[in-house]
């Protein structure tokens, strides 16, 4: 159920390996392309593997489900309101459409990453609507961990978290995954899975935002935070990760406000984190204006400006919850006469955007603001005569 960034591969990845799959979801659209072989993602090598499912009948995509032996919810689980609470409707409404479908001896798994407690909630729904099935189906909770980019090697390779209702519904989730996951299952309780999930996802959060408050302090302390944490690093039991310009992309970013919109009292730290890594992009909006504002004062005409990079992380098209997509643009609303130059790379047309090629903006610019660390901007040698502004470590040294 869904097949999107991460629904779609497993389906691939799980009818490749022999399982007989239906691929559902609510878009005609997606079902049609994917009927076709045409892939309505971004993902290396996954095209193929579509084509190849597709073509010997293994993958079938559709609107409804269909009498199976095994349920996987793999949808959104977005949040709603100010207090970022969990919006697990997506969840629900896949759940409640394959209830007229179960029967005796199905199994029924949650992906989608999941607020404490989903899994029970989920039990409950199908067991009040057929109560007939009470202890005769396998209900589990197990969190994809796939890094977009490298899907088709972590599906299969890395390690997963397989939390059961109960002892024998874990075991059945295991015998499923067996069919395609050659790193070790890790046999848990569903709650204690759900939690897994949010925990991987924060802990990378409080880390980079460990990162970019770094940067902040040794931007007034005029000490290169790049250098610093290299050197840092050199500790055997140090290991900082990078600062940016923000936390990007819709799980690291997402995934925490599923624990402190739980438990607010207790989550001070991921909570601070979320903020310090959301105040890094204001902090970069702020930055690149007073540099504007100082040009104008001292050349008495306004700045070109190069953005550099729109989308959430290096080397990919995703422009998602990207923190270099909304400094953009808050500076170019902050400056409707300023010369702004956007560039991606990686994404030939944007509907928003006009995009300039990436060697003509870094030509043209009086100020270059390096957003994300895609590989091609490396190549650009150092320029003295402009004013460059490194949120992401182009020029480490
Ligand atoms: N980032 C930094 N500094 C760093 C590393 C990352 O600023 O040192 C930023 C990136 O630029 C980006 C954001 O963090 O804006 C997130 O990027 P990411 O590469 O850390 O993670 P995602 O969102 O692509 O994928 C994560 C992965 N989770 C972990 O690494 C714990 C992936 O394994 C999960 O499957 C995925 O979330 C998910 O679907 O939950």
């Amino acid at each position: 159920m869904g097949l999107g960034y991460i629904g779609l591969p497993t389906a691939i990845i799980a009818a490749k390996h022999g399982v007989q799959i239906i691929g559902v979801d609510i878009n005609p659209q997606v079902v049609e392309k994917t009927n076709q072989g045409q892939l309505h993602i971004v993902e290396p090598g996954m095209q193929e593997l579509l084509q190849e499912v597709i073509t010997n009948g293994q993958l079938k995509a559709s609107t409804t489900p269909e009498v199976s032996d095994a349920y996987f919810i793999v949808v959104p689980t977005p949040f709603k309101g100010g207090n970022h609470e969990p919006d697990i409707s997506y969840v629900e409404a896949a759940t409640r459409s394959v209830i007229p479908y179960l029967k005796e001896g199905d199994l029924y798994v949650i992906e989608s990453t999941s607020p404490v407690g989903t899994t029970d909630k989920m039990a409950k729904l199908i067991f009040e609507l057929r109560p007939e099935l009470q202890d005769k189906i396998y209900i589990a909770y197990c969190p994809e961990r796939v890094l977009p980019g490298n899907v088709i090697y972590e599906l299969v390779h890395n390690d997963r978290v397989i939390g059961g209702m109960n002892e024998v519904s874990t075991e059945k989730a295991i015998t499923f995954y067996r069919h395609f996951v050659q790193g070790t299952l890790h046999r848990t309780n569903c709650k204690t899975a759900e939690m897994c999930k949010l925990t991987e996802n924060s802990s990378r959060d409080v880390q980079i935002a460990f990162a970019n408050e770094l940067s902040l302090i040794c931007d007034k302390a005029d000490i290169n935070v790049w250098e610093l944490i290299n050197l840092a690093n050199k500790h055997p039991r140090v290991n900082i990760l990078q600062p940016g310009c923000g936390v990007g992309g819709h799980c690291i970013a997402v995934d925490p406000y599923f624990i402190t919109a739980e438990f607010p009292m207790e989550s001070k730290l991921i909570a601070t984190a979320r903020e310090i890594n959301n105040y890094k992009s204001f902090w970069c909006a702020e930055k690149i204006q007073n540099a504007m504002l100082r040009f104008e004062l001292e050349h008495h005409h306004k700045p070109v400006v190069a953005m550099m990079g729109l989308a959430f992380k290096p080397d990919i098209d995703d422009l998602r919850e990207a923190p270099a997509k909304y400094i953009t643009t808050r500076v170019m609303q902050s400056c409707n006469n300023a010369d702004i130059l956007v560039v991606e790379p990686n994404i030939k047309e944007h509907k928003v955007f006009k995009l300039t090629d990436y060697k003509e903006a870094y030509e043209q610019a009086d100020i270059v603001v390096f957003l994300v660390a895609h590989t091609p901007f490396k190549s650009l040698p150092y320029n003295n005569s402009k004013i460059i502004l490194d949120f992401c470590g182009i020029y480490k040294k």
